[in-house]
């Protein structure tokens, strides 16, 4: 099993889509988990992808191509982590904030909360205080998740709170906040209500602040 995942993680590396794709099913027909093949195989590859990009042995080109195929695997496995036999949990509003282009962690957030019941609708990345404050008046969630990867773009959760605030919605959502930057002590400081480290911990939180546990 250990040897199809690694295989996994080494193709998401090199970028090929169309090898991550076919090892995934070759797993799925071997009986491995849709979790597994997700934490061992895929956010594997993207961790490796990570720490080189950090030490400048990978460039933005090569990043963008890994990012294709990790989602690429994500499409592939969706339908089998989302199916669920869970009772409704609740609706949300998720986005990555704006000058933010990520969107690898806040597909998972939303992958997993879909898992535990929740709907919801995803506004994509590089998303402006404006369109989350309209969202929420649409749609009327329960929790507003917004997603910062950029310790220069996290600053932006704490202008969409505001915009809440000033449009006086602030009171009627919850406000769940993540992204390898963030921390609760951040969470705490610009008046969200949770926070979460990674995507399984989120519906966690999620299902708290809507007292479902
Ligand atoms: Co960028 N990037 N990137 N990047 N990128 C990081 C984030 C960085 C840490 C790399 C590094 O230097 N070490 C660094 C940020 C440094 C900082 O500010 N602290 C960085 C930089 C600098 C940049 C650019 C500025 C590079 C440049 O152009 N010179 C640029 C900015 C573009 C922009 O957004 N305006 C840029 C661009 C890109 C790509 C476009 C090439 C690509 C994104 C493609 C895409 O998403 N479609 C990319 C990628 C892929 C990364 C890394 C390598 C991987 C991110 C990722 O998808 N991880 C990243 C390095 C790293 O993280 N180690 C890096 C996998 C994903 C599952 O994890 O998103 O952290 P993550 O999500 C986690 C948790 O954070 C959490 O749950 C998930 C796990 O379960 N989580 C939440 C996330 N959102 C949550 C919300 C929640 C709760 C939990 O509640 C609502």
């Amino acid at each position: 099993m250990t040897d199809i995942l690694n295989l996994i993680a080494d193709k998401l590396y090199e970028g090929e889509v169309d090898t991550v794709t076919s090892l995934i099913k070759d797993a799925l027909q071997q009986g491995i988990l849709p979790e597994d093949i997700l934490h061992s195989g895929l956010m594997s590859g993207m961790d490796h992808v990570g720490r080189d990009f950090k030490c400048g042995d990978l460039y933005v080109p090569e990043v963008l191509v890994a990012a294709r195929a990790m989602h690429a695997g994500m499409d592939l496995l969706r339908p089998l982590l989302s199916q669920t036999s869970a009772a409704y949990s609740g609706k949300y509003v998720i986005g990555t904030v704006k000058g933010d282009l990520h969107d690898i962690g806040k597909s998972l957030v939303k992958l997993m909360l879909e898992g535990a019941g929740f709907t919801g609708i995803d506004l994509g990345t590089d998303v402006t205080p404006e369109a989350f404050m309209n969202a929420v008046r649409e749609n009327k969630p329960d929790i507003v998740a917004m997603s910062a990867l950029l310790t220069t773009t996290m600053t932006e959760m704490k202008n969409i709170i505001e915009a809440l605030e000033d449009a006086n919605l602030r009171q009627s959502v919850k406000i769940l906040v993540g992204g390898a930057p963030v921390t609760q002590a951040y969470a705490q400081e610009i008046g969200a209500d949770g926070y979460a480290p990674d995507a399984a911990r989120a519906v966690d939180v999620a299902q708290s602040l809507l007292g479902n546990r």
